[in-house]
């Protein structure tokens, strides 16, 4: 046969266009698009589906040590079962440095555990001691090894750097080609309301969201924006929860500068009220930043149709809600700080955004492909490889029933997870089969996909990262700045 692979008679859809072809596939990349090809040793009819790029999730936590007696529900292996059970061919993870572990050992320990994975994947390196051995001496090598983006927070007492610190890291990435990540809401105003909050008893899971309102998230960003023109440093904004966040994103970006940000689907499907549910219910719903309002919701929404916010991805951080004993993994009598922040959520991404974005008419279906995969895998350097449908990229592809309606489960996860924070909730669109390089990972809902069919993506210089070469004086400070 002329092809490995013939998806026959589907609707293709890219960030532009939609329109029907046959897709054939050899060496794992599409080899042709159009219509009546010739025959493939395999061949999938998909007529009456969606065929569409594999989704490309940029913020994920995949075994990732947790303080104890927290651990991460998912190890590759579970956790890439499940993003490919969404429709995800592709996660970008963390490697994280800190004063014990030299951002080197970070990387290499985290490809050893991403051995397991069934899709591709690429790490962000978390700094969280951004000393100048780590900044001059560890990182121009991993750069260079493909390792293009750093994270950072600027809250969470054992990960949070200072905003010195962090002007540092910023420096880095502009002077390495790597994009910097941040995790922004303002430290002090949190531990401010969280010791104020104990003290007066109030210690349940709403709560949580009581000691980390919008203000402590918008304020934060204001500061990443500024500090980003202040270096002319191009930068990520990770999960912006609701509309003031996003109005000082679209106020960076029309001062010109190459802010981008995203959001996840908690914040555009759960509320704060989620975090009031009976007993210690609202535990499967604490993350932070908090989920908000319906009116955040809705801006966010707006925010995504507009272009100010460019991806949706998981933030998947997966914990267990039962301990070994049949009660809460964290204890009956837990205050909210000492639950596990986080929601597993690869699975669940596309399909609630297809079936709230798109079958709700929120967004059509080339925003969907966009914010899903093609804006992500461009700016994080994976295109023209992932991201997209077109003739040379990688062939990862999710086939995509757009009527079939789904109620959702922690079984139809296939995460190592409890529980989902979305059993229940009925969708609209679910993805049939899910294919990395023409190799099919989850199909029908069952697991397929070997471990360690996953592979290392790197990544090379790009220009949608390059700086913009405008200080606010005539004065490059990042290149004079020892490190
Ligand atoms: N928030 C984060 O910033 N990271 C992991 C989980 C969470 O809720
Ligand atoms: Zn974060
Ligand atoms: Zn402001
Ligand atoms: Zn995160």
């Amino acid at each position: 046969p002329e092809f490995d692979l013939v998806i026959r008679n589907g609707t293709v859809a890219t960030a532009s266009d939609v329109f029907q072809a046959d897709i054939g596939v050899r060496g794992g990349q599409v080899a042709a698009l159009a219509r009546g090809l010739g025959p493939g040793a395999r061949e999938i009819e998909a007529g009456g589906r969606l065929v569409l790029p594999g989704g490309v999730d940029t913020h994920t936590h995949i075994e990732e040590p947790r303080s104890p007696p927290t651990a991460s529900a998912d190890s590759f292996a579970s956790a890439s079962a499940s993003a490919a059970a969404g429709g995800t061919t592709t996660v970008i993870c963390f490697a994280r440095q800190s004063a014990a572990k030299s951002a080197t050992d970070a990387v290499a320990e985290h490809m050893a555990r991403a051995q397991r994975s069934r899709i591709d994947y690429a790490f962000h390196i978390i700094l969280t001691d951004p000393t100048p051995e780590v900044l001059e001496r560890q990182l121009p090598a991993l750069v260079e090894a493909g390792h293009r983006s750093l994270k950072i927070f600027l809250t969470y007492e054992g990960a949070r750097i200072t905003d010195a610190q962090a002007l540092r890291v910023l420096a880095a990435g502009r002077r390495l080609g790597a994009l910097v990540c941040v995790h922004a809401e303002h430290h002090e105003m949190i531990a401010f309301y969280t010791e104020a909050l104990l003290a007066a008893g109030l210690t349940l899971p709403k709560h949580h969201a009581w000691a980390k309102p919008m203000v402590v998230e918008r304020e934060c960003v204001h500061r990443v924006c500024a500090m980003a023109e202040a270096l002319d440093t191009p930068v990520q904004i990770f999960h912006v929860s609701g509309a003031e966040s996003a109005a000082e994103i679209e106020r960076a970006q029309a001062r010109g500068l190459k802010v981008w940000a995203e959001t996840c689907p908690q914040y555009l499907v759960l509320t704060a009220d989620d975090l009031d549910r009976p007993g210690l219910e609202g535990a499967k719903f604490l993350c932070s930043p908090a989920p908000r309002t319906v009116a955040d919701q809705e801006a966010l929404w707006e925010a995504l149709r507009r272009g100010v916010l460019s991806n949706v991805t998981s933030d998947h951080a997966p914990t267990r809600y039962a301990g070994p004993d049949g009660k809460t993994a964290f204890g009956e009598d837990a205050p909210f700080t000492r639950i596990p922040n986080g929601l597993p959520g690869l699975a669940a991404r596309m399909p609630l955004l297809f079936s709230e974005g798109v079958s709700k008419g929120r967004i059509d279906l080339q925003t969907f492909v966009a914010i899903t995969a093609t804006n992500p895998a461009r700016l994080f350097g994976l295109d023209p490889r992932k991201g997209s449908i077109a003739v040379g990229a990688d062939a990862d592809i999710a086939i995509w029933d757009p009527t079939r309606k789904v109620t959702l489960t922690n079984a139809l996860m296939l995460h190592d997870n409890d529980h989902t924070p979305y059993e229940g909730m009925e969708v609209t669109g679910w993805p049939e089969v899910t294919l990395v390089r023409g190799v099919p990972v989850v199909e029908g809902g069952a697991l397929v996909g070997a471990e360690g069919h996953g592979q290392f993506l790197p990544r090379g210089p790009y220009a949608m990262i390059a700086p913009r070469g405008v200080f606010p004086t005539p004065f490059n400070p990042v290149d004079r700045t020892l490190l």
